[in-house]
């Protein structure tokens, strides 16, 4: 995803990611193969276990994808199991505060002299066997690999975003609209349309950028990620496997039970 997103802003196109809710190797090998950046394993909202996340990272760095796993909630154990997985970063939802932020970043990286305060645990075999390394070679290198995005989608996040962005370790700020509109008293569907969670999304891609970091949005289609790209948007995702399921198949079936 690092690279996707240098080479997006050298004039590449979008680092578009697809977004994976369902368990299965061969779904994930499916959809990594469609020619995404990076694609989520979405254990927050998706029905993956913790065998079923393992299976999909494994199965989406073996067709070139970036796997990276969105953990349920900002805590340590299960960013540590994401990162162990061999995902190549984590996606931590609903951040509001600094001191979140710093816990996220202590979590995601092994302690060094760049991390003095890093407290991931050393000595899982998966992410280094995924990537081809050996153990002491991947731990060399994580710090510098793992991409670390946390979620802002409160009007505290926002408020905050600023402080959030600029927490070393932290590399990107991820919009989720619908949590954001909500909690900002709207319909969370109606996000797309209401000016004020556009603009509070907007504030939070000025800090990300203003601290030298990247902005993403969750984005429904291609259409809007185009929008997002122009707009100076560095990461989003394009749909999510079920939407992509529910869709098709929908309506296929309604030509036929109401032509
Ligand atoms: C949101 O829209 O709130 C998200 O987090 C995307 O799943």
């Amino acid at each position: 995803l690092r690279r996707a997103i240098q080479a997006s802003r050298e004039g590449g196109g979008p680092a578009v990611g697809s977004w994976l809710t369902l368990p299965g190797f061969t779904l994930a090998r499916t959809v990594a193969a469609t020619g995404p950046d990076w694609v989520l394993v979405d254990c927050e909202h998706g029905n993956l276990d913790d065998a079923a996340m393992y299976h999909s990272v494994a199965a989406i760095a073996a067709a070139g994808a970036s796997p990276i796993v969105r953990v349920p909630w900002a805590e340590p154990w299960l960013i540590k199991r994401a990162l162990d997985s061999g995902a190549h970063g984590i996606m931590v939802p609903m951040v509001e505060t600094k001191e979140q932020a710093e816990m996220v970043a202590r979590a995601s990286h092994y302690t060094s002299t760049e991390y003095p305060n890093g407290v991931r645990g050393c000595g899982g075999a998966f992410a280094p066997a995924n990537l081809g390394l050996g153990a002491a070679s991947y731990h060399r290198q994580a710090n510098d690999m793992v991409f670390v995005i946390v979620q802002v989608e409160s009007e505290l996040g926002v408020a905050n975003a600023a402080e959030i962005a600029a927490v070393p370790g932290i590399d990107g700020l991820f919009i989720g609209p619908a949590d954001l509109a909500s909690s900002m008293g709207y319909f969370p569907y109606d996000f797309a349309t209401i000016p004020a969670v556009l603009e509070a999304a907007e504030s939070v891609r000025v800090a990300a950028k203003a601290a030298g970091k990247t902005a993403g949005h969750f984005c429904m289609n291609a259409a809007d990620v185009l929008v997002k790209a122009k707009a100076g948007w560095d990461f989003m995702n394009c749909g999510a496997d079920i939407v992509a399921l529910g869709s098709w198949m929908g309506g296929e079936m309604a030509k036929i039970k109401a032509p």
